[in-house]
């Protein structure tokens, strides 16, 4: 008897609704934790140890089913979310602002040319334009349009070893993200410098952002200072505190 196709798309999906679910479940519930790990919710170390193991497991299930080829879903500009929320560590009121003549982004770690690029530099570059969904943990998600340069053709110009495991972003906010190299080099991971078809505002990152259509919302960083290639685990800003470090959506 011949076996029946598996569609393998399908079954992705399921698991990742399960580890989802599993994922929010045992975060929720400390009994439920307790019970996973067979220790008391009283136990903050061995709590804290379980914990760490379930979000090292689903980063790594996470990255097996990431390909590069499978684009996240985009939109019709009669979707675009207006207006767009703003969301940061602080208060609208204490974005930070660069001088864009002026502004520099820092390069890094892995890679043959340290040299520092301008804004100029990337307008000169192929722009990607994507409308895409943005879905931030604390319970909310906005569709909007972004263009930029392919963070894959950054990386190839300043000769990055595209083997090295991370990509570490530094923000002139002091806030501080990484992705896996995977993802840096998805085709929707992009350098942005443009939000609707303007200059990038400041409220959104001006002058450059990240935009991952692939991760949650705090793996996007805004208010972009630095891009360093490195095999040491970088972590970030929320993921020092606990967010999952994989962070798809
Ligand atoms: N530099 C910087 N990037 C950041 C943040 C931040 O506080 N600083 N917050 C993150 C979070 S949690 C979210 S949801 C998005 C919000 O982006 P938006 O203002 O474009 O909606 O930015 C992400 N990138
Ligand atoms: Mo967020």
């Amino acid at each position: 008897m011949k076996r029946p196709t598996i569609d393998r798309s399908l079954i992705a999906t399921e698991l990742r609704r399960i580890e989802r679910r599993f994922m929010l479940k045992s975060a929720l519930s400390l009994g439920g934790l307790a019970m996973l790990s067979g220790c008391a919710i009283d136990d903050e170390p061995s709590v804290e140890k379980a914990l760490a193991k379930i979000m090292g497991f689903t980063d790594h299930v996470q990255a097996m089913m990431f390909s590069r080829n499978r684009l996240a879903r985009e939109f019709s500009t009669s979707q675009i979310t207006r207006p767009f929320p703003f969301n940061a560590y602080y208060d609208q009121e204490e974005i930070r602002v660069a001088d864009e003549s002026r502004w520099r982004l820092e390069v890094g770690g892995l890679v043959s040319d340290k040299r520092p690029w301008s804004l100029a530099q990337f307008r000169a570059l192929e722009l990607q334009r994507q409308i895409t969904r943005h879905i931030c943990v604390e319970g909310w998600s906005a569709i909007g349009s972004w263009s930029g340069v392919r963070l894959s053709t950054f990386l190839q110009h300043i000769g990055a070893d595209t083997r090295a495991k991370y990509v570490k972003f530094g923000c002139f906010d002091d806030y501080s993200t990484s992705i896996d190299m995977e993802t840096a080099l998805h085709p929707q991971t992009i350098m942005v410098l443009d939000f609707d078809d303007a200059s990038l505002p400041p409220a959104y990152g001006a002058p450059m952002k990240v935009r991952i259509p692939t991760k949650l919302g705090y793996k996007n960083p805004k208010y972009l200072a630095s891009v360093e290639v490195t095999n040491s685990f970088p972590g970030g800003y929320w993921e020092d505190q606990g967010y999952d470090w994989f962070g798809g959506s």
